[in-house]
């Protein structure tokens, strides 16, 4: 059986697509789910795809990622970035591979978007790369957890 990789997508990235596209692009977050599955599928991995405006939610989804025993984390915490040390501890506790993504290049914009307490857990970050971001953190997940494609 394939290994399970959770993509999980923080508040308001439910809009992406809809508005501020000279930010965040036209695609929409079933646009990215699209890529998400076929990027998965040539490293032979599985996807459980899932976004939320509710810390405490995200917080379970990445409980039940260890449960299920997860190959590991695709995180756009989004706006908990810099705020949520709920989701920080969570992520340290299951100690799972964590690659943090974001669509902008956080640190090319406001101050107050450049403190990631996410990154104080993840094995990597990506940013800037809009998201095309997303394709490049699955194949490095892919590639810490040994995951191939069957030919
Ligand atoms: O660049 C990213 O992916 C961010 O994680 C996006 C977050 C922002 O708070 C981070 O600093 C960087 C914002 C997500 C909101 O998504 C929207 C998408 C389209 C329209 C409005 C909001």
């Amino acid at each position: 059986m394939a290994k399970i990789a959770y993509v999980l997508n923080g508040p308001n990235l439910n809009l992406l697509g809809t508005r501020e596209p000279e930010k965040y692009g036209r695609a929409t977050l079933a646009d990215v789910e699209k890529l998400c599955r076929a990027t998965a599928k040539k490293h032979g991995l599985d996807v459980i795809f899932r976004q939320s405006n509710v810390e405490g939610e995200i917080v379970n989804w990445i409980q039940e990622a260890h449960a299920k025993k997860a190959a590991g984390i695709v995180l756009n915490p989004a706006g908990y970035t810099t705020t949520s040390i709920a989701i920080l501890d969570a992520l340290l506790a299951v100690k799972l591979p964590v690659i943090e993504i974001h669509i902008t290049n956080i640190h090319a914009r406001e101050k107050f978007r450049q403190n990631s307490y996410i990154s104080k857990a993840a094995r990597a970050v990506i940013c800037g790369f809009g998201i095309e971001g997303y394709a490049l953190a699955i194949a490095g997940l892919a590639g810490i957890v040994g995951s191939k494609a069957k030919r």
